[in-house]
């Protein structure tokens, strides 16, 4: 079947929304790191607003740091691609045109660095998710003994890590006599902002101290907050669009209407008019924490307890009343560690994000989310965990999915089902439970984990004691059956 492109784009259905700009006429303004379905449902869409809007500065060359797959997926089709967004039977197909070129850094990495070195370029925005950074999860600190990290403290010349192609970047652009460009995390990583710019700097005062100085002096890392749910595409998804559209789009996303972006208004350079669904503010952190404990916390909970019994889909954990009923329980905790920002009305955020979890159209597995356990859990569970024991507060429901995290390190389900764990530190995590010969030894083998589990609950005694209660419900009778348990005992 013919693909989507320049081409075909003018025979697509008429009810099929399509760039209206020149895209001839787009200069590149952004660079992005990390090209994932993520980016092209949210910060893509907010420059394709921009773009429609008629500032045509703003177009985006996008960088896969890895794999060429998204390259491929879009090459053929000029950079154009389809945001399907779904709610219940409602579905709206739109073309985005934002993206001029996708580049893969290990094959062009002077062609990447020329891009973001270039006077034009004003914004490099970054979804490389949280073990992109190779920033310890629990305190932030480089990771030292990461292999490419260590190949990039080495030398600057061909970059392998996105904090080496922006150090590198910086660099010429400070030979150049030009501004640096203002670096957004898209991640969900507390402080992104300043982490961000805590791992650049470092590595920048690694290879050149008066580098690291003048980037302290003239860049911007602004904090961020993302939110947008984007399941992964399945061969399905694909298929089903291409009866719609009559030409085949291989870089299709999907995803939901809601869609928020709230950035710290410091830009070192100009910024774009944004549209609708992006908020400038002085102050993200209150945003940010909202979003982590609440949305991803339960996200989280819904993942591997839903995952534990079996269950594929986030919709379908939630059709479960004991489910329902533990989400409520672990944002009743989570909400009391929050100061919201006074535009946020927390029980209609909550009644919003279970109306949003129950998007059975989405079709969001509960595997993708539990993905990368060990870089997710310290800011979406234990941060409101420590809140809590720090306040004298307890934390039946916010433990349980710490314990269903430990639980998943098994690699089975609850119908005996077998699957592989995905996270940076599965190796480390397997060597660690290896020796440990009930649910206690477990749980004392993962608080060890000093690179997730932070100082003040290694040794914890009714942190320790709440996951070593979980675990062995998990262990003994299963995900259902601790859900279930979970409201009796808060
Ligand atoms: C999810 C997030 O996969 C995950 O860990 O919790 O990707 C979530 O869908 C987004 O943060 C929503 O904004």
């Amino acid at each position: 079947m013919t693909r989507l492109s320049q081409a075909t784009l003018g025979g697509l259905p008429g009810d099929v929304l399509r760039p209206t700009y020149d895209r001839d006429a787009v200069k590149v303004g952004v660079v992005h790191l990390g090209i994932g379905a993520f980016h092209r449902a949210h910060q893509a869409a907010m420059f394709d607003d921009v773009l429609s809007a008629g500032d045509l500065r703003w177009g985006i060359v996008a960088a896969s740091l890895r794999s060429p797959a998204v390259r491929d997926q879009m090459a053929p089709q000029d950079g154009l691609y389809t945001m399907l967004v779904r709610d219940g039977q409602q579905q709206t197909a739109r073309i985005m045109g934002a993206v001029q070129k996708v580049l893969i850094a290990p094959e062009a990495p002077a062609e990447l660095l020329a891009v973001m070195a270039a006077p034009d370029t004003q914004i490099v925005t970054l979804t490389i998710t949280e073990k992109g950074y190779k920033l310890d999860p629990a305190s932030g600190a480089l990771i030292e003994d990461d292999p490419q990290l260590a190949a990039d403290m080495l030398s600057l010349e061909t970059p392998r890590t996105a904090l080496g192609y922006i150090v590198a970047a910086l660099a010429m652009r400070r030979s150049a006599g030009l501004k640096p460009f203002t670096a957004i995390s898209c991640d969900n990583l507390p402080h992104n902002g300043a982490r961000l710019r805590g791992g650049v700097l470092a590595l920048a005062r690694h290879h050149d101290p008066d580098l690291a100085v003048w980037i302290e002096a003239y860049g911007a890392f602004p904090e961020t907050m993302v939110d947008r749910i984007v399941p992964a595409t399945t061969p399905q998804d694909v298929a089903d669009l291409a009866q719609r559209l009559g030409v085949e789009d291989h870089a299709m996303v999907k995803t939901e209407p809601f869609t928020q972006w709230v950035i710290e208004d410091h830009f070192c350079g100009p910024r774009p008019a944004f549209g609708a669904g992006v908020q400038l503010t002085a102050a993200v952190a209150p945003w940010e924490e909202a979003k982590l404990r609440l949305l991803n916390g339960a996200h989280s909970g819904i993942a591997y307890l839903g995952g534990l019994a079996g269950l594929a889909h986030v919709h379908e954990v939630l059709q479960r009343p004991e489910a329902r009923a533990f989400v409520e329980q672990l944002w009743d905790e989570a909400q009391t560690t929050l100061s919201p920002p006074p535009e946020l009305d927390i029980a209609a955020y909550r009644k919003a994000l279970m109306a949003r979890f129950d998007n059975s159209t989405l079709m969001h597995r509960t595997h993708q989310i539990a993905m990368d356990g060990s870089q997710k859990l310290p800011q979406r569970l234990l941060a409101p965990i420590m809140a809590r024991l720090a306040a004298g507060q307890g934390i039946e429901a916010l433990s349980l999915p710490v314990a269903g995290w430990i639980r998943w390190q098994a690699g089975r389900d609850d119908t005996g089902e077998t699957f592989a764990i995905d996270d940076p530190l599965a190796g480390v995590m397997a060597q660690r439970l290896a020796g440990a010969a009930d649910a206690e030894a477990r749980v004392d083998a993962v608080l060890g984990l000093e690179a997730v589990v932070p100082p003040a609950l290694q040794d914890h005694t009714q942190f320790r004691a709440a996951l070593i209660r979980w675990l062995t419900i998990l262990e003994t009778q299963g995900a259902l059956v601790a859900l279930a348990l979970c409201k009796d005992v808060s």
